[in-house]
């Protein structure tokens, strides 16, 4: 018999979800930066091995929102709580346990009375640079907060201290995913292993460029997307909202831009031609109508 289950990583922005994603998927599905807000859309990572299949969805940080895109990442994360066999919450042990942390606890204190069945699970991550009396620290933090949201929750909550970038403690992690899944038919073929789509997963790989390289608010506001594809030529439009911004992401002489185009390239097949375009869409993401076009 098959087994799947789907699990769902929810935490604040930047503790490191994608990064735990790609690293149990085993390639590179999700972008992954040193900026809050890198995530932007569910993300499933598919992870079949033998007879079991978990379904991974990686989610935006959840955040205080102040933009309209702000609030859409924030329902995306919180839309993932029903259908879930497995919710995991992420802590990060490098930063203090905090009020967004306890909300994405009460996020997990609500799927677990709805579901009976859900495996509540509470991830700390960054181990690998840590102190241990920080890592203690944070699992004592989140226990004590597991216990004020009701008995039956602390029952079942199980607690996995690991590395997403160092791979400690993944291993262990899975094997509790493995665990929470059910019996039942594979949600997608053995071999695939991700749902994004080769143009949105080109869009993405150009946008983590912009991400790691620009300062200040300007990585929020960058969108990017695939306009023209016809093998080998790839266009994508890069979208920001002012013309100041335009000239920041192209840089000087075009440097940077340059420099986003060649590590993108470097992710995709042997032959591929990458162009980059920069285009000024005013507010792009505080007008909802914007964000419906856009896809989020
Ligand atoms: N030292 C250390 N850094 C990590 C670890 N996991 C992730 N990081 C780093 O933390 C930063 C954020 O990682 P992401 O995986 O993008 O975090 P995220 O939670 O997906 O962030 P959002 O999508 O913005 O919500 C990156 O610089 C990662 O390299 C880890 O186990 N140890
Ligand atoms: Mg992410």
């Amino acid at each position: 018999v098959t087994r799947c289950g789907v699990v769902a990583i929810v935490g604040r922005p930047n503790v490191g979800k994608s990064t735990l994603l790609n690293t149990m998927v085993g390639e590179k599905v999700s972008i992954t930066a040193a900026v809050p807000h890198t995530t932007r859309h569910l993300i499933r990572g598919i992870i079949t091995e033998g007879e079991t299949q978990v379904v991974l969805i990686d989610t935006p940080g959840v955040h205080r929102p102040k933009t309209a895109l702000g609030h859409r990442l924030n329902e995306s994360a919180r839309s993932v709580g029903d259908g879930l066999d497995a919710f995991v919450v992420m802590l990060e042990a490098t930063s203090e346990f905090g009020p967004g942390d306890r909300r994405v606890l009460g996020a997990l204190a609500e799927a677990a009375a709805r579901t009976p069945t859900l495996v509540p699970l509470v991830v700390v991550n960054k181990v690998d640079v840590a102190r241990r009396p920080r890592v203690a620290g944070t699992l004592a933090a989140a226990q004590s907060e597991v216990v004020a949201l009701g008995e039956d929750l602390a029952r079942r909550v199980e607690y996995y201290p690991v590395s997403a970038r160092a791979g400690t403690g993944v291993a262990e992690l899975l094997a509790a995913l493995r665990a929470a899944c059910p019996e039942g038919p594979f949600l997608y073929p053995d071999d695939e292993v991700t749902d994004l789509d080769e143009h949105r997963f080109i869009a993405e790989l150009v946008r983590e460029q912009l991400v790691r390289r620009l300062r200040d608010e300007l990585p929020h506001s960058v969108h990017c997307r695939v306009t023209d594809y016809e093998w080998p030529h790839i266009n994508v439009e890069i979208l920001v909202e002012r013309d100041s911004q335009k000239g920041m992401v192209i840089g000087r002489g075009g440097a940077l831009l340059k420099e986003v185009g060649t590590a993108a390239r470097a992710q995709l097949p042997e032959g591929v031609y990458l162009e980059l375009t920069v285009r000024v869409d005013p507010q792009w993401q505080g007008r909802p109508e914007a964000l419906d076009r856009l896809g989020f």
